[in-house]
Order: structure tokens, then C-alpha cells, then sequence
């Protein structure tokens, strides 16, 4: 990556930020090689959307190829690690006061790379539970059944993630909430931003007066409320933001 030059103002408000969020979406976890929503689905999955996929309707009407699609996806995840951009996010913790990670990935990368406060809006996709009794299914614990039955009660069991058309865990919800009034940076890294609810906060972080700060390597509808755009990828942007606003740090 071509030496980046970051405005110093940006890298001023960052070293003086008490509370920052970190915003994110798939694009994050695009390096790490997870494709994003936006990205076709490959193979057996070619023909079909995830919007289609991710939905209780889906589920009711096909329960098995939804779990397959799921547990297609877990395979995928199981496999990769951490890339520098959410290393980076970890790494700011050591940096400034509090950083909270936001995030609508549910493939729990950003906790495997060292960050300590991350609120999963979209659920986690190691997370399985039945939909009859809500009883957490570990996966280890998981029959072979497609989708499998629930030892206690003989319902479904379905990933724990947030599906189309469901509402975000309420929980989840308040605490990003409450991140809007304290942060005064407010990141928003690897995201369309066309997923609501989540696609708000970017918004009410800049009524609320936060510094937001976009990275992507394409344009997005929230371009515009950004104060900052760095264009390019999160696991090059994010290493050389922090190099350049702490250079003295390893
Ligand atoms: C709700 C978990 C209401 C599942 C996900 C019309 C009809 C029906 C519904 C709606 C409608 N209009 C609005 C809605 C609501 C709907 C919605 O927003 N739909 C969209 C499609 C229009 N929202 C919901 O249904 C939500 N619930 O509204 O409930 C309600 C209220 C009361 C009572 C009952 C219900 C629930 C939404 C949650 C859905 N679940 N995930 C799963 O994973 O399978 S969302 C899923 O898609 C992801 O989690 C993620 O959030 C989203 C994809 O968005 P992004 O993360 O932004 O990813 P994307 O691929 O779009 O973009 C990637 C970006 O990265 C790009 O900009 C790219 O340029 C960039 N990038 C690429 N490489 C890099 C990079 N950036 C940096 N570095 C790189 N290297
Ligand atoms: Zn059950």
C-alpha cells in the first residue's frame, strides 16, 4: 500500500479520543477471506440470496437448507483468522481509554483477535439455540440432524443470529445505544450501511456530534456524513491510521 498521509487534525482528535467505536460490517472480515453480503454467494450457494436465506420464513418453510447454508458458512469461518484491520481495532484498546467494537458480523472474529467489548447487533453464528425452548445448543452437543432437534424438547435448533424481519436483541441494542452518547469517535469500517437498524447509528453519531470516520474502498450512502473518508481497505487503512498517530508505538 502506497504510503497513505492522514490529515493531522484527524490524527490529533484521535490521540486525544477518551471513548472510540468501531462500527463494522462484513467488510472487515473481507480480508480474512469471509465474502460479504454484497459478494455472490459461490458454489451450491450460487443460486441463491442470503436475504432469501436469512429469514424465519426461510427456515419454517426449509429448515434443512437453511441449516446447511449455516453450517456451510461456520466451515468457511472455521477456518480463518483475525486479518490486520481487526488486529488494529484490538490493538487501539492498548491505545485510548475505551473502544467499544459495534459490529453485524456474527462470525466472532473480533473477539478472537483481543477486542474485550464488542456488541454483536446480528448474533453470533457459534451461537445455536432451539426455536421452540430457546435453550443454547452447544456445538458440540449438536446431533446430525439437519437442522438438529433439541435434547429437551425435540424442537429445531437454529443459529443464533439475527435473521431478516426478527428485531435485534434488545440488550445489544441499548448498549450500542448508550456507545452514541459517550464515544467521541465514531468509526465505521466495512459496512453498505443498508442493513437497518444498524445502519442508523452511523447517522445519530453525527447528530450526536461525534467524529465519524468512513473506511472503505468503494463509496457508500454514508459518505456523507463522514467528517473523515479514508478510502481503502480496513486491514491497510486501520494499521497505518495507528502508526501514524502513535509512531513511537511498537
Ligand atoms: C428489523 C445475520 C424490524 C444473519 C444480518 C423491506 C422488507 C423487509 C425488511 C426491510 C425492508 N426494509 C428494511 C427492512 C428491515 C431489514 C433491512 O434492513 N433489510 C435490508 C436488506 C433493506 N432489517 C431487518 O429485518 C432487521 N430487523 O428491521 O426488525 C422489526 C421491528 C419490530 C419487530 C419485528 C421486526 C434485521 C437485520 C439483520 C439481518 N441479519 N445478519 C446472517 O448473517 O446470516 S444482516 C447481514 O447483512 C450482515 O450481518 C450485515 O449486517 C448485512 C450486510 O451488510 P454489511 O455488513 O454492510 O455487508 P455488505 O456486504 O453489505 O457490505 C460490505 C461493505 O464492505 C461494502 O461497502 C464494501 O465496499 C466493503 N468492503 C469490502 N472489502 C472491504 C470493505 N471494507 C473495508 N475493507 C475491505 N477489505
Ligand atoms: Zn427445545
Amino acid at each position: 500500500m502506497q504510503s497513505v498521509h492522514f490529515d493531522p487534525e484527524l490524527l490529533d482528535i484521535l490521540r486525544s479520543a477518551r471513548h472510540v467505536a468501531a462500527f463494522t460490517g462484513a467488510g472487515v472480515s473481507a480480508e480474512s477471506g469471509i465474502p460479504t453480503f454484497r459478494d455472490a454467494q459461490t458454489g451450491l450457494w450460487a443460486k441463491y440470496r442470503a436475504e432469501d436465506l436469512a429469514t424465519p420464513e426461510a427456515f419454517r418453510r426449509d429448515p434443512a437448507t437453511v441449516w446447511n447454508w449455516y453450517a456451510w458458512r461456520r466451515e468457511l469461518m472455521r477456518e480463518v483468522k483475525p486479518n490486520p484491520g481487526h488486529l488494529a481495532i484490538a490493538a487501539l484498546e492498548r491505545l485510548v481509554p475505551r473502544v467499544t467494537v459495534i459490529t453485524q458480523n456474527v462470525d466472532g472474529l473480533h473477539a478472537r483477535a483481543g477486542s474485550t467489548e464488542v456488541i454483536e447487533l446480528h448474533g453470533n453464528i457459534w451461537h445455536n439455540l432451539c426455536v421452540d425452548c430457546r435453550t443454547p445448543a452447544p456445538e458440540e452437543a449438536l446431533g446430525d440432524g439437519a437442522p438438529p432437534a433439541c435434547p429437551h424438547c425435540g424442537g429445531h435448533i437454529r443459529p443464533g443470529v439475527v435473521w431478516f424481519g426478527e428485531s435485534l436483541p434488545a440488550a445489544a441494542w441499548t448498549r450500542a445505544a448508550e456507545v452514541l452518547e459517550t464515544a467521541d469517535v465514531f468509526f465505521c469500517i466495512g459496512t453498505s450501511s443498508l442493513v437497518e437498524p444498524a445502519a442508523s447509528l452511523p447517522r445519530h453519531a453525527r447528530s450526536c456530534g461525534r467524529t465519524v470516520i468512513q473506511v472503505n474502498p468503494e463509496a457508500t450512502g454514508h459518505d456523507e456524513i463522514a467528517q473523515y473518508i479514508l478510502r481503502g481497505k480496513s486491514g491497510e487503512v486501520l494499521p497505518a491510521l495507528l502508526k501514524a498517530a502513535w509512531p513511537h508505538v511498537g
